[in-house]
């Protein structure tokens, strides 16, 4: 897919995952749509894997650490074939296999998470298993940035670099804010930067809802041989949704009738102008 398509792809999940949520009448609505970007780039373009074939051997392996907002990975696995659209409806429903958390049970999820701090002690373990067995996947693991307060992670990071993990990608999915206010008010984490550096890691920071550079930087990762690296997403909270973005209550916040339809109308509107732009360009 072409960065134009990649944009109407992510524009496409942000609605069904608003719609999703709406008709639950739950979910982690703010944080599932400032990660829509990075996982569309993942999944539509970057990893290796095969919806038929969801255990492949080589497969590229991706960790869901900040479990709570799972909407935007039940909508993408649902779009890619990993299991029939229509269970969608499902979501959250008594005896689903899609509740709020990732699940492996379903195909396409690697590990359960939610309780935050967990992803990257097990992703360091996928990609040391993978050096050592001589496979050539890499270990993609998304943390948000309100997680990076779990002191599991450092241990991991430590081991990361230990262990020249240069097939582990973490990301981190910097939206400033956590539950109840901005990461800085709760537990400050600056320079954030510098201290993954110090772990050893090689260190990139984008715009996580830039699909260009983050297409690029998936590809080139590793940039360093022998060290993992580090994606530090510069991300805005709730993203795609004016009302919703930079607004600490929409980490759960549910839409409501208008509100969906206020937030589909911006999203159809930027679908229709991404279209627009191709018909110039064609
Ligand atoms: C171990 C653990 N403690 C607390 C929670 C409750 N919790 C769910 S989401 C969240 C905030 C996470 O913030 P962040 O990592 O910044 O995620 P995002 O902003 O991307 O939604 C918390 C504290 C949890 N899931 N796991
Ligand atoms: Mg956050």
């Amino acid at each position: 897919m072409d960065i134009r398509e990649l944009k109407i792809k992510a524009a496409q999940i942000r609605m069904d995952l608003l719609t999703i949520i709406h008709r639950a009448k739950t979910g982690h609505t703010g944080g599932s749509l400032s990660n829509t970007d990075i996982l569309t780039a993942l999944y539509y373009e970057i990893m290796k894997i095969d919806p038929a074939q969801p255990k492949l051997e080589n497969r590229d392996r991706f960790v869901a650490s900040k479990g709570h907002s799972v909407e935007s990975i039940w909508c993408i696995l649902a779009d890619k074939g990993f299991f029939p659209k229509d269970e969608l409806e499902t979501y959250s429903q008594f005896g689903t296999r899609l509740i709020g958390h990732p699940n492996n049970k379903v195909p396409g999820i690697e590990m359960n998470t939610g309780a935050l701090g967990h992803g990257l002690p097990i992703s360091v373990g996928m990609a040391l298993a993978a050096k050592r067995d001589g496979k050539p996947y890499r270990v993609f693991c998304l943390m948000g940035d309100g997680e990076q307060a779990e002191g599991s992670n450092w241990e991991a990071a430590m081991a990361g670099a230990h262990y020249k993990l240069d097939n582990l990608i973490g990301i981190v999915d910097r939206n400033g804010l956590q539950i109840s206010g901005t990461t800085e008010e709760v537990m400050g984490l600056e320079p954030l930067q510098d201290k993954w550096a110090a772990f050893g890691w090689n260190v990139v920071q984008i715009d996580g809802n830039d699909m260009e550079a983050l297409v690029s930087t998936f590809r080139e990762a590793p940039a360093i041989s022998g060290k993992p690296t580090l994606i530090l997403a510069n991300t805005v909270k709730g993203k795609g949704v004016s009302f919703a973005e930079n607004v600490p209550a929409w980490h759960h916040h549910v839409p409501n009738d208008e509100q969906l339809a206020l937030a589909h109308a911006e999203l159809s509107a930027l679908v229709e102008q991404l279209r627009n732009e191709g018909m110039v360009h064609e």
